[in-house]
């Protein structure tokens, strides 16, 4: 085997990848005495980025290294199971037998819904769909839901409210050179999509103002004309300041308004007593910034307005994107070239991961589990009676609250790392602690791989085949270039196994992966995320396709909502609804405001990009960024050790004094877990309109700390 044609498995414009062997040279082993030969298996393997049409040939230093994490000898190449208190190895009979009989027995003693189902936005679209089928038919349980609930929920549920569907980018790509003017509110593109920023820069060259909100100087407001360094938790204000303005001059597109959206005359409660220099102060700018944003994007011909975690992750996340929404619609700035608006989805398959049915709501292809119709249909896909089809469950973060009560006894966890991702981690270790099993899928011992009673080994993305959706809305096929390393086994033949075992088998029954994918077409057709012009053969030709895409002969659609949106009516729905403000609130005990999030070499909570060699020295361990005003007033040095605590927990992590950030807000990256685990202290108050946990807002104080009280937590001890 000398070439791999992949995917990169990190976030949402999955660039494509070759890797090309070269024979290693020779390396002196006193060089790198530590290094055995299987370490040195990756260092073989060099990636170089295949042209596509997102990231036109690009990749980054997270793509360009990600292998390392796949070869790694870290990986779990064979099931695991807790005996004695410490994970041992086992045959995956007894594995798949011994969950098996336990979910039986759990669903007899307890009821089907005492089992939580717990997924991912990096599982294919085959597996997510899978999953989902497995939660509702295969276990009878009502109770699932997945990672994308902290990443997408506010996005999704604003979108699918105000245009009739949810597909993070209303246009493509190649839009965006095309915009006059570009608001990017809470996305570090620089950093987390990086091989898109050179179409913000050939915007730039084109002439367009590029607007960036955001409370730190980030890489990508170092590209802005404008930066709004805003306070965290302030964005749904400041748009309603930028409507206001933009009506009170003029700017609205009044056809536009009159013919293609309802609600409009809502906007009038809304805006009463909205006043600019109010604002300001609330979000911590210059009023003259605002005034200038609003001018700007109100004037331009053209242009595109972005959100990503940072004006979403908040409990009015859902709003805040709403009202910035509003400023789309009324000027009229969606459904032409060079116009839309983009949510920028985050993990890899996020866009399809949230929309076959890993949700508590959510049947496949954007359908809902409450909609007897939906029901009716996905029930005569499935050949089962609408009735056998349990009713909704809850948020992801809902789910640990359950388990912390006992009323989630089993867990079955394929793709997450729940114990470091959720806010509020001291209540979700205690929710896992307390569970009768807990079960996780994975490729390595995460750290809720660690506090688990069976794990069972994974295929990489190198190792297995199927269908993700990026950023786009293209869906692309991405098919297995390696072998599967030891009894490593693909996600969805483990769902198949554990189907049979539970008797339900002959639901599960699929030879290929396609068989999955051509039955997640049929169950998407006529819905809103319709899949059925699909298939893998067109994959293969195609360079992917845009859904919806009806039917076979359908070029699907790149740019929507050209003529009319999504609802009955083909109207848009601009948001009236009152704003409710964002907690917790900074008080004189926790007086500044921590947020979080992502740095350029780590990935999400940092099990597979900690096992590549490269990204991992890039950034060894955790920090705060703080400025160096906070730091005096606290008496913190640079690289000094320090303790942050919020009404719910602490953790401890190093300083790093910058002035890029705003004195009154303190930055932690969210890629480690542990005593340096952000959400030790991140509170869990969620979104009353998508339950999305308000991560980037919690009031917390900060003091410096001798290292030795930094002491490691005990891990439930393995031996494999
Ligand atoms: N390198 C890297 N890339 C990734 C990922 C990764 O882990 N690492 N993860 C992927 C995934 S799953 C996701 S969801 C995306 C996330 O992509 P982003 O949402 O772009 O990433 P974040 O760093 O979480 O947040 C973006 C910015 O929001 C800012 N921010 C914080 N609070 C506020 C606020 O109140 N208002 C505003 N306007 N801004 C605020 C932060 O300072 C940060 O710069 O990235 C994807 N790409
Ligand atoms: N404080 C704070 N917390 C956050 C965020 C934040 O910005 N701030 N962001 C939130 C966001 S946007 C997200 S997306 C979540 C992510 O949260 P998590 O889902 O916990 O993050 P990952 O690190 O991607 O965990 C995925 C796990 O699945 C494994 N895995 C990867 N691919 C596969 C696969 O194909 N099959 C199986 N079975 N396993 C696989 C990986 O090895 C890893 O252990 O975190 C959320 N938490
Ligand atoms: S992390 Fe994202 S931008 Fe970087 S190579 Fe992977 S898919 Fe492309
Ligand atoms: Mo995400």
């Amino acid at each position: 085997m000398k070439m791999m044609q992949t995917q990169c498995p990190f976030c949402s414009v999955q660039c494509k990848i070759t890797l090309n062997y070269k024979e290693a040279e020779a390396l002196p082993s006193t060089l790198l005495p530590s290094v055995s030969q299987t370490d040195c298996r990756y260092t073989n393997w060099q990636a170089e980025g295949t042209p596509n049409a997102a990231s036109q040939g690009r990749i980054c230093v997270k793509g360009i290294n990600a292998h390392q994490h796949a070869m790694n000898r870290e990986r779990l190449v064979f099931p695991l199971i807790r005996r004695n208190g410490t994970l041992v190895k086992a045959t995956w009979t007894e594995a798949l037998d011994r969950i098996s009989s336990h979910f039986q027995s759990a669903a007899r003693q307890y009821g089907p819904d005492s089992i939580g189902v717990y997924g991912g936005g990096s599982l294919t679209n085959e597996t997510a769909y899978l999953l989902g089928k497995f939660a509702r038919i295969g276990l009878k349980t009502r109770y699932i839901d997945y990672n994308g609930r902290f990443c997408m929920s506010a996005a999704a549920s604003a979108g699918s409210k105000v245009f009739g569907l949810d597909r993070g980018m209303t246009c493509r790509l190649e839009d965006i050179p095309l915009a006059n003017c570009i608001i990017l509110a809470g996305t570090n593109i620089a950093e987390c999509q990086p091989t898109l920023l050179p179409y913000f820069n050939e915007a730039r060259a084109n002439g367009a103002q590029i607007i960036v909100i955001d409370p730190r100087k980030t890489a990508t407001a170092a590209i802005a004309d404008l930066h709004l360094q805003i306070r965290p938790g302030t964005d749904a204000i400041l748009a309603l300041a930028l409507l206001h303005l933009i009506i009170e001059n003029g700017w609205v597109d009044e056809s536009f308004i009159h013919n293609r959206t309802n609600g409009y005359d809502d906007l009038t409660s809304l805006l009463n007593g909205i006043d600019t220099e109010q604002v300001a102060e609330q979000c911590g700018i210059p009023a003259e910034q605002i005034r200038q944003a609003a001018s700007w994007y109100g004037q331009a011909q053209t242009g595109i307005i972005f959100t990503a975690r940072g004006v979403e992750q908040q409990t009015d996340g859902h709003l805040a994107v709403r009202y910035l929404i509003n400023l789309v619609l009324a000027t009229g700035k969606i459904g032409r070239p060079g116009c839309g608006y983009g949510a920028i989805t985050g993990q890899g398959n996020g866009q399809g991961g949230r929309e076959h049915g890993q949700k508590a709501d959510q049947l496949p292809g954007y359908r809902s589990i409450e909609n007897p119709e939906d029901r009716q249909y996905i029930a005569s896909v499935w050949q089962v009676d609408p009735d056998e089809i349990p009713s909704k469950g809850v948020s992801a973060y809902e789910m640990m609250e359950l388990a912390d009560r006992q009323e989630i006894r089993t867990l079955f966890v394929m793709g997450s790392n729940p114990v470091v991702s959720n806010p509020n981690i001291p209540l979700v270790r205690s929710a896992l602690e307390q569970l009768d099993m807990l079960v996780v899928a994975d490729m390595f011992l995460s750290e809720t791989a660690r506090m688990a009673d069976i794990v069972l080994p994974v295929t990489s993305y190198l190792e297995n085949t199927g269908t993700l959706t990026n950023l786009e809305g293209r869906v692309l096929l991405r098919e297995a270039a390696a072998p599967a390393p030891g009894e490593t086994k693909d996600d969805w033949r483990i769902l198949c196994e554990l189907a049979v075992r539970l008797d339900r088998g002959h639901y599960f029954d699929y030879r290929e992966v396609e068989d999955i994918f051509d039955e997640l077409r049929l169950a998407s057709r006529g819905g809103t995320a319709d899949y059925y012009g699909i298939t893998y053969d067109r994959l293969r030709r195609e360079e992917g396709v845009y859904w919806p895409c009806p039917t076979p002969e359908h070029h699907g659609m790149p740019l929507m909502f050209a003529e009319r949106f999504a609802h009955e009516d083909g109207r848009a729905l601009f948001t009236g609804i009152a704003h409710h403000a964002v907690r917790p609130q900074r008080s004189p005990e926790y007086p500044l405001c921590l947020t979080n999030g992502r740095v350029l070499s780590h990935y999400l909570t940092g099990v597979q990009t900690r096992r590549s060699a490269a990204l991992a020295a890039r950034e060894l361990e955790n920090y705060v960024e703080i400025h160096p005003l906070t730091a005096r007033q606290h008496h913190l040095q640079d690289g000094e050790w320090t303790e942050i605590q919020s009404a719910h927990g602490r953790f401890f992590v190093r300083c790093r004094i910058s002035d890029q950030i705003r004195p009154d807000t303190l930055f932690v990256p969210m890629h480690w877990g542990g005593t340096q685990n952000v959400n030790e202290a991140t509170s869990p108050e969620l979104d009353p309109y998508c339950k999305m946990p308000g991560f980037k807002v919690t009031a917390v104080s900060i003091r410096p700390v001798h290292a030795g009280i930094v002491q490691m937590q005990a891990q439930p001890s393995v031996s494999i």
